[in-house]
């Protein structure tokens, strides 16, 4: 798809008014087009997975809701639904799978059982693609976990399970990325913890952290897998107590030198997420994120483009980190059409980043140097009203992806030819 004539007039103008703040647009997209968010498989099918045992696999504290139509039911359909919500999103991304996503077969293969070999169809899909590869390891939707303990129960036989589960993942993890060729993020979020008062929390802990321990005794190369691990504040019954917490991963992911991931809906709700970068990256090599958006609690609601996304991307780019950020999402909403849900969010995410990218960085640090903040709030106020949308469509049109009309008939499209058959 080539530029309308209205967008490249636009953003001609739009281009002068950047540079007339010292802003440089081409670079900016540039940039931009460099970022590769990861694609979470779990929006496609409301978080079931393909497991022959399969039970609600979205228990564990995380909750789909909605009944619209067209959620994949098997590998071939994800795989469709991935690759047409990528064909709409601007730029080159990856996939972030969940282990209970695996090939498979008509085999019933249990958690401490999988292999790479489970996982090779999708490295080969990912390698067609032209996608690299992420992997989550899942410690939900399984008996083992109906305590509402994993890897911190007290039952010696379900922690051993478990580890062996993750054990297993990081291994396979290892496998994919040196298959890609491109690291693979393993990330671990479990959903340990109690809906009421819980009075042997140091016990769940200190079984957290060696069980841990044991689970990244061995090490991989960097280049092949790198290990996040994923805090939380409360589940849906967990409300009391969530063994994972900010301070227990913050403490265990900077001792052991492993990633933390960040969910925009795991903190308190009026906590910002954008504050923490600038923290954490004083200890942190890389961070993963999950963007999110959270409505009154961690709903996992589609990502638009609001203030804790844009402040968020905002403090990225102030901190010139982006080349350390590693950007998954994590949303899942079954109230409406799942490819739609996919490429709003993710693009939401990427215009966060795109108006975070257009900042006049150096202008507004000297106005702050000087003193003079009626000018940074005059300047960061004049940027709201900057013609960022006639940016964001030139680069809409550069990667060949519709804007407006165009991406709501082409969604459309596909839910008339090819999810509406779904039944
Ligand atoms: C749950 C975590 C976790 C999951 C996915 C499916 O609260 O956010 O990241 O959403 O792993
Ligand atoms: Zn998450």
């Amino acid at each position: 798809m080539t530029a309308t004539p209205s967008t490249s007039a636009a953003f001609a103008i739009a281009r002068e008014q950047y540079a007339a703040l010292g802003v440089d647009v081409d670079q900016t997209l540039k940039t931009l087009r460099s970022v590769s968010l990861s694609l979470h498989c779990w929006q496609g099918d409301d978080v079931r997975g393909f497991e022959r045992h399969a039970d609600a696999a979205s228990s564990g504290g995380i909750q789909v809701t909605g009944g619209y139509r067209g959620a994949a039911r098997t590998i071939a359909e994800l795989r469709a639904d991935v690759a047409k919500a990528a064909s709409l999103i601007p730029g080159s991304h990856r996939l972030n799978l969940h282990a209970m996503y695996g090939d498979f077969g008509a085999k019933a293969v249990d958690r401490d059982a999988i292999e790479p070999v489970h996982f090779k169809s999708w490295m080969d899909w990912c390698r067609d693609q032209k996608m690299g590869l992420d992997f989550n390891s899942t410690c939900f939707g399984h008996p083992h976990a109906d305590s509402g303990y994993t890897l911190s129960s007290t039952d010696p036989a379900i922690r051993a399970f478990w580890i062996e589960h993750v054990r297993r993942c990081r291994e396979i993890s290892a496998v994919i990325g040196k298959t890609l060729g491109t690291p693979c993020v393993h990330n671990l979020w479990i959903p340990d913890g109690a809906k009421d008062t819980t009075v042997r929390r140091s016990l769940h802990r200190t079984l957290l952290r060696d069980a841990l321990d044991t689970i990244y005794a061995k090490k991989y190369d960097a280049d092949d897998c790198r290990d996040a691990v994923e805090s939380k504040l409360f589940g849906i019954g967990s409300e009391s107590f969530v063994v994972g917490s900010h301070e227990f991963y913050m403490g265990y992911a900077i001792t052991r030198k492993l990633l933390i991931c960040l969910d925009m809906g795991h903190f308190h709700p009026t906590e910002s997420l954008a504050d923490k970068i600038s923290s954490m990256l004083l200890f942190n090599d890389e961070l993963l994120l999950h963007v999110s958006r959270g409505v009154r609690w961690d709903s996992d609601h589609v990502v638009t483009l609001n203030d804790d996304t844009t402040s968020l991307m905002e403090e990225i780019v102030r901190a010139d980190a982006l080349s350390r950020m590693r950007i998954a999402l994590d949303f899942f909403d079954a109230s409406m059409n799942r490819i739609g849900a996919w490429v709003l969010g993710s693009r939401a995410t990427q215009k966060a980043l795109l108006r975070a990218l257009l900042e006049p960085r150096a202008k507004l640090a000297a106005y702050e140097e000087e003193g003079n903040f009626f000018a940074r709030m005059s300047l960061l106020e004049d940027l709201k009203a900057m013609p960022f949308g006639a940016v964001w469509d030139a680069f809409c049109a550069h990667a060949g992806v519709p804007t407006g009309e165009a991406l709501r008939t082409a969604i459309m499209e596909y839910e008339r030819t090819v999810l509406a058959a779904r039944g």
